[in-house]
């Protein structure tokens, strides 16, 4: 991640985009546009989806239209679909970390705005679902209360005259581009929070460039610190993944030394597109062989530059055989760092023995080392099936 250009700790207030940043709502523009296109005889294609990212509704329908050849006016297209959307307003989850740096921002009364390409009446219907969010923001912009919006300023200046602040006491965080370009216009500081991965060089002119919200470091903004993270980690809500260790590109043990057990990710593309890519850790369960410490990484190994987001979890326990086709169960309880490049192997080894030695000094914490009782690693396990369970031990879907 690129390093903040220093600045002076002139920053008062903070400015958050709304979809992409504090909202997964690009899983619901695929839920809706998926099947809509299917009825217009056309198929979704994932690797389109980035283009809709941070344009405003008429933009994004206008992108839609001219990339499937749909037979409908930018109108037509959006009056059709945009009760299926509102529909799926309340299924929209908050993206890792928002809840937490919202809490945070509230709790030390940094003035904080949200300010958003969407209508005003779509913005409060979508917040509406989270808790404690409304009244968590000093000023609330939509696209429909000025006269452009983003990559314009106009959003972002309007929202630091209604809190009453010179723009260049602002703190943006947007994961768009067009959102960046309006900040920057606005002459605010930008943090870039890209949602598309591996785009980040787009993203040159922020001030900032970091892989998720869990990655903010308020004090660098001459903001108040979180004060969460404990031992070099940060506590999380659990999540529980398992199913049979799957080949995976046989670099671990012979490049690394690090052997890592790696579960099939395309049973989890929702839980892996439900959480970012990152270091984390917790406990692995081995139906024949027992409980053991875990670190993990979950992504595109930028070092490698692999084109698959993969589960990479190492084991900190000496095996004297390989386990493949068993089943392994994870229980990851915290998160470390995000994934990076390094200038080189030795380094990289270095950095992920370093993680080893966290996750098994923080695994002893009580916060932590309560989850290795979790019903969930010891299931009675069938062969080959994958299972994402819940913390009862009852698997669930
Ligand atoms: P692959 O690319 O196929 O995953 P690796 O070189 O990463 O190959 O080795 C992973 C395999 O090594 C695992 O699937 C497992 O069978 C074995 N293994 C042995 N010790 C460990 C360990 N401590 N953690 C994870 N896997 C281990
Ligand atoms: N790969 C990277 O390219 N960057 C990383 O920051 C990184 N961190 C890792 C941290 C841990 C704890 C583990 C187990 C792996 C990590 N890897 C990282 C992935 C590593 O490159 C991968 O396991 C090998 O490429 C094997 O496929
Ligand atoms: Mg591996």
């Amino acid at each position: 991640m690129a390093a903040p250009k220093p600045i002076s700790r002139i920053i008062s207030h903070v400015i958050l985009d709304l979809d992409g940043t504090l909202l997964n709502t690009d899983s619901i523009v695929s839920q809706v546009v998926k099947p809509f296109l299917v009825k217009n005889g056309k198929n979704w294609d994932s690797k389109k989806a980035h283009k809709l990212v941070g344009k405003t509704p008429y933009e994004a329908a206008a992108v839609v239209l001219e990339d499937y050849g749909l037979p409908y006016s930018t109108e037509e297209f959006l009056s059709m679909i945009t009760p299926m959307f509102s529909q799926q307003w309340g299924n929209i989850k908050a993206l890792p970390g928002a809840n937490r740096l919202i809490k945070h921002l509230k709790s030390n009364r940094v003035p904080t705005a949200l300010a958003s390409n969407s209508s005003r009446s779509n913005i409060e219907s979508k917040i509406s679902c989270h808790k404690g969010w409304k009244d968590s923001f000093s000023a609330i912009v939509g696209g429909d209360e000025v006269e452009k919006g983003k990559p314009s300023p106009d959003i972002f200046l309007e929202a630091a005259k209604r809190m009453n602040i010179d723009p260049s006491n602002c703190l943006v965080i947007e994961d768009s581009l067009p959102g960046v370009t309006a900040g920057k216009a606005a002459g605010m500081h930008v943090i870039a929070v890209p949602s598309v991965p591996k785009r980040t060089d787009e993203f040159s002119s922020a001030d900032e460039i970091i892989n998720s919200l869990l990655d903010v470091k308020p004090e660098t903004w001459g903001l108040p610190p979180f004060n969460d993270w404990v031992e070099g980690t940060l506590p999380i809500e659990p999540w529980f993944i398992g199913g049979p260790v799957i080949k995976g590109f046989g670099r671990g043990s012979k490049v690394l030394g690090i052997p890592t057990a790696n579960l099939p990710a395309e049973n989890f593309s929702d839980i892996l597109s439900e959480h970012t890519s990152g270091v984390y850790f917790g406990w692995a369960g081995l139906s024949t062989r027992g409980i053991y410490k875990m670190v993990m990484s979950i992504g595109w190994n930028p070092y490698f530059d692999n084109t698959e987001k993969t589960i990479e979890p190492w084991l900190l326990h000496g095996f004297d055989e390989d386990f493949y086709g068993e089943e392994l169960r994870l229980v990851i309880v915290g998160y470390i760092r995000p994934e990076a490049n390094f200038p080189s192997l030795e380094s990289l080894i270095e950095r992920i023995h370093e993680d080893g030695r966290i996750a098994e000094k923080a695994l002893d914490l009580p916060a932590y080392a309560k989850y290795k009782e979790s019903p969930y690693l010891r299931n009675p396990l069938q062969q080959g099936s994958s299972v994402i369970g819940n913390e009862t031990g009852q698997d669930s879907k």
